[in-house]
Order: C-alpha cells, then structure tokens, then sequence
C-alpha cells in the first residue's frame, strides 16, 4: 500500500482530484468512514489537505484522511449555524479586483467581499487594474481609506505591463482567491502573469449560472511556480449569510479600535449617544463612505435576519462569534 499527501484540487460527483507533492493529480474517493462523518468541518473541500491511500492491489486511490485547516472560506445558511458550506479550504488571502475605470469601481461591492473576507479571518488584498486609464494619483486617493485602514493596494495595468511583477509575488506561494465583478481584467491579469494558464475567474456566476441557486464548486488552480488560484463562481453567491449584524462592525477593519470605546456595548453605530464610530467619521478617521457601506450592509443583514427569525428562534443562543 503507498501513502502521500496532496492538495484538493476539485471534486465531481464524489470523485476527488488530489494533486500530489510531484504534481501528479490522482483521482480519488472518500473512504466510507470519512464519508460518514456529518460533523461540518470534516467535509472536504478543495484545498484541503489529505492523505491518500492505494488499495491492496495498488491500482485504486482513496482519501484516507482530511488534514487539519489553517483557514476556510466558508457560507452558512442564514438563522441556525446548519447548512454550512465550505467553499475552500486553507485560503491565505482573497485577491479582490476591481478596475479604475471600464467598469467604474463599484465600492459598495468592494466593501461587501472585503466583509466576506473578515467574515471568514481571510487576509484581503484589492486590485485596481486599468490604471492607465485613469489619473493614478487620484485614484490613489480615492482608495486611500482603503490602505489606511490597511489593506494592501495594487495599481496595475495589464496594457502597460504596471504593478503585475508585485502581484506576482504576492500571489507566489500562497492560495488566494481571486474575485471581482466581471470586465475588470482578472483574466487578463492571470494569462499576462501565467501565459498558458487557463482560468475561469468567476465567470460561472456571471454568466451561465445567473439567477439560479446552485452553486458551482470551486476550482483550485495551481500557479506554475508556486501557490494556487482558487477559482469560484464568485463570492457574491457566498455572501454574507449567516453573519450576524452585530458582527458586522468587526468586520470593517478601521471600526476595530474604536468599537470597544462606545457608552454602549450592543451600540449600532447609527443613533447612539457616545458612539465612538461616529465620532471617528465625525473627525474623518474614518471615511463617510465605508461607513455608509457599514448602514447598507447593516440593514441587509438586519432584514434577512427579521426574515429568518421564526426559524432560528431555536438557535438563537448558540449563535457563534464567527460566522
Ligand atoms: N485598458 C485596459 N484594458 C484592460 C486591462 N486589462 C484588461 N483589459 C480589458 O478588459 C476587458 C475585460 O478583461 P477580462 O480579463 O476578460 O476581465 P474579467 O471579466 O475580469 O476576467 C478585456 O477587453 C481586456 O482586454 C488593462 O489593464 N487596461
Ligand atoms: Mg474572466
Ligand atoms: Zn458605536
């Protein structure tokens, strides 16, 4: 019998694809004692970390273990903490791009995968690619709330060949998923990155699987020199739900310092007296704008929760901290 480790890289109709530490990619199914665990974290995802197994023969791999995760990205059924789904396993960042013009960034989209991403205590990154279309130094600044609250921001330009040598080697070694609406340039960023590299970028959800709610299981690309792209049919479609609205704050990085120094601890951040947040926009240290990203997605939230509230009164007291 011979046993390796490899890396999820996708998984149809319980047949896995695994790639070994050579690079060889095995077929494999889940061994039945595997198959049967129902606790959540337990299910495979791609980029997880397994253990692979010949049958006496030598002829047949099987899944003979699921190594720990150091991070997931995951979605959770709005109410109860059922249903959760993990879309991958072992992310070290999400790469989120956006372009400076061609489409216009759209910044409450931009807020919403970074709230995904803190949702999920994923390292987020931002690119703006299309640079040269655009004034660089204000675009700059239109995205320094952004770095100040410290996010790393790329300015790139697939045309002009700018800021794609830095992205490379952020992106080396590493899983990231990429992600951003359609038209910005994440293929083009990848193919000029990786020429021959043949990546989707999320253009299931964008297109094909538009309005339906099935979700397309995530891909895992790896990189030609090190590091895997993680290719999902969008993080729209794992949105925000099951995060709690008063986790929320938590998860726009520059509220952090100051949410513990509001008079109330369950304060929303919209009307209180003595809120802290406020005060901070107030004195501009943080931007109106995220802020007002912070109320949309607050009353999002807060109506799905009202929707799904006669279903998870049950749950309730088991809500998690994290999501
Ligand atoms: N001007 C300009 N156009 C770009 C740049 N990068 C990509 N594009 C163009 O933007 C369009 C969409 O690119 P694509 O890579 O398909 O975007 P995706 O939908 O995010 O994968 C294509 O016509 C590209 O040629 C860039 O840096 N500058
Ligand atoms: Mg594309
Ligand atoms: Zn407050």
């Amino acid at each position: 019998m011979i046993r390796k480790e490899g890396v999820v890289l996708k998984g149809t109709g319980g047949i896995w694809h695994v790639r070994a530490e050579s690079g060889e990619i095995h077929e494999a199914s889940l061994r039945g004692r595997l198959k049967q665990e129902r606790e959540e974290s337990k299910k495979l995802a791609v980029g997880d970390r397994v253990v692979l197994e010949t049958d006496e023969r030598g002829e047949q791999w099987a899944i003979a273990e699921i190594l720990p995760r150091h991070s997931q990205l995951a979605r959770r059924a709005p109410g109860s903490g059922q249903g959760e789904r993990i879309v991958a396993a072992n992310v070290d960042q999400v790469v989120v791009v956006f372009s400076a013009a061609k489409p216009e960034p759209h910044r409450r989209m931009l807020d919403r995968f970074l709230v995904i991403a803190e949702g999920n205590s994923l390292q987020s990154r931002i690119v703006i690619n299309k640079i040269e279309l655009v004034d660089r130094a204000e675009t700059e600044r239109s995205f320094a709330d952004y770095a100040r609250a410290g996010y790393p921001v790329h300015y790139t330009s697939v045309k002009q060949r700018i800021g794609l040598t830095e992205l490379h080697d952020e992106l080396a070694g590493k899983t990231s998923v990429l992600t951003g609406p359609s038209g910005v340039g994440k293929s083009s960023l990848m193919n000029s990155m990786y020429p021959g590299l043949d990546l989707r970028v999320g253009e299931i959800s964008e297109s094909v699987n538009k309005g339906q709610h099935t979700t397309v299981g995530a891909l895992l690309h790896p990189l030609p020199d090190a590091g895997y792209v993680v290719d999902t049919p969008g993080l729209r479609e794992v949105g925000m739900w099951g995060l709690a609205s008063e986790h929320l704050d938590a998860c726009f990085r520059e509220f952090v310092p100051h949410i513990s120094e509001c008079r109330f601890g369950n304060c929303t951040h919209r009307v209180e007296p003595g809120c802290a947040v406020i005060k901070a926009v107030q004195d501009g240290s943080i931007s109106a704008e995220r802020y007002d990203s912070y109320l949309r997605l607050r009353e999002e939230i807060e109506d799905t929760e009202r929707k799904w509230a006669p279903y998870s009164a049950a749950s309730k007291s088991q809500k998690r901290r994290n999501w």
